[in-house]
């Protein structure tokens, strides 16, 4: 039951929406993400949603990056598979990449897009032509996002299924065309306009991330620190909404419980660590702990 205003997202209203494995699960029932990222620069953008995917439970995981970075990705991946896609001389998407991504849907729970694949016009026109297109379920952030705000009129399209975007601040801003409030009530009415008008789940990521989803239903996450503003802790929560999406997840359920325990997580490793020199890497290897801790 949704309170009036918005939901506060803790331990104790986590806890309860994490499915435990079944005895016989095999890796088919935790679902099969693709991730389209990384270029020239930003492979690591590409390896952390990735991997952290992976420590978010997946089943399966496919990466599918710029045909020049595939051998780096082979590396900085293991358990996940890459796919090398049709690119530039220099490492980034090409426009020929978009029927290849079409044929790698098949199968598939959930497409992520937009990590670390910079912004040329190329690259913009892919991830329109996959929005308009893909009738899986939808994660789009970072140069994805950059992609959509060039145009919003793509967010108008009658997707069938659910659309999830993940900016932050500065993002965000883009995607208005005009500057956020500085007041969080002032966000979190923006957010849920935004939300409502265009039909999409929307994580406005900070310090108290809003998740603000088409039925206007609101929730604040209270987990995190200020250790995570360091680069590539954008690309980790990517890699773990999408993976609880592709597990079956409600997605508003994969947001909220996503935002939670990569904050989660994060206060994890900062217990051990201490709040400054954390990394992405670190945030998605405790994963597992942070999930074990909440059960
Ligand atoms: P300012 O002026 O600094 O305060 P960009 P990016 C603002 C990839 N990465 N609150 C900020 O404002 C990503 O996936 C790859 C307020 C500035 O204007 C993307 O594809 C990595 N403002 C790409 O790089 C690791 C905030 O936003 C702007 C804010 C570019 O992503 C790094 C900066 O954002 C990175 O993840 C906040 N909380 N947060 C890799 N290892 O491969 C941000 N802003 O220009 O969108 O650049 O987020 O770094
Ligand atoms: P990105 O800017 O895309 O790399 O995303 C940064 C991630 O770190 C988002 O999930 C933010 O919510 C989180 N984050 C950044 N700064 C803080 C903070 N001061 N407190 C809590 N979470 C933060
Ligand atoms: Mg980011």
């Amino acid at each position: 039951e949704q309170a009036p205003g918005f939901q506060y997202l803790d331990e104790e209203s986590m806890a309860p929406l994490l499915q435990r494995r079944d005895r016989q699960g095999h890796k088919g029932n935790y679902g099969h993400c693709l991730f389209i990222a990384g270029s020239t620069g930003k492979s690591g953008a590409a390896a952390l949603c990735a991997n952290a995917a992976v420590r978010a439970g997946s089943g399966l995981v496919t990466l599918g990056v710029p045909e020049r970075l595939n051998p780096i990705l082979e590396v900085k991946t293991t358990e996940a598979m890459t796919v090398p896609l049709p690119d530039s001389d220099d490492g980034h998407l090409s426009g020929r990449a978009f029927h290849e991504i079409v044929r790698l849907l098949e199968g598939r729970d959930v497409l992520a897009i937009g990590p670390g694949i910079d912004r040329r016009p190329e690259t913009v026109e892919l991830v329109r032509n996959l929005a308009e297109t893909v009738e899986l379920p939808l994660v789009i952030d970072a140069d994805g996002l950059n992609a959509l705000a060039t145009d919003m009129s793509v967010l108008k399209w009658n997707r069938s299924t659910a659309t999830v975007l993940t900016p932050h601040p500065g993002e965000m801003a883009r995607l208005l065309g005009a500057p956020l409030p500085s007041e969080q009530a002032d966000r979190i009415e923006l957010c849920r306009d935004f939300a409502t008008s265009y039909d999409v789940y929307l994580v406005l990521k900070g310090a108290r991330t809003i998740i603000a989803s088409p039925d206007g239903s609101i929730a604040i996450n209270s987990s995190g620190n200020p250790g995570m503003a360091s680069g590539g802790m954008g690309d980790v929560l990517t890699g773990i909404i999408a993976s609880l999406i592709g597990q079956g997840y409600e997605v508003r359920d994969a947001c909220c419980l996503g935002v939670f325990i990569h904050g989660h997580s994060a206060d994890l490793v900062a217990r051990d660590k201490g709040e400054v020199g954390i990394t992405a890497t670190d945030v998605a290897e405790m994963l597992p702990y942070a999930r074990k801790k909440l059960m």
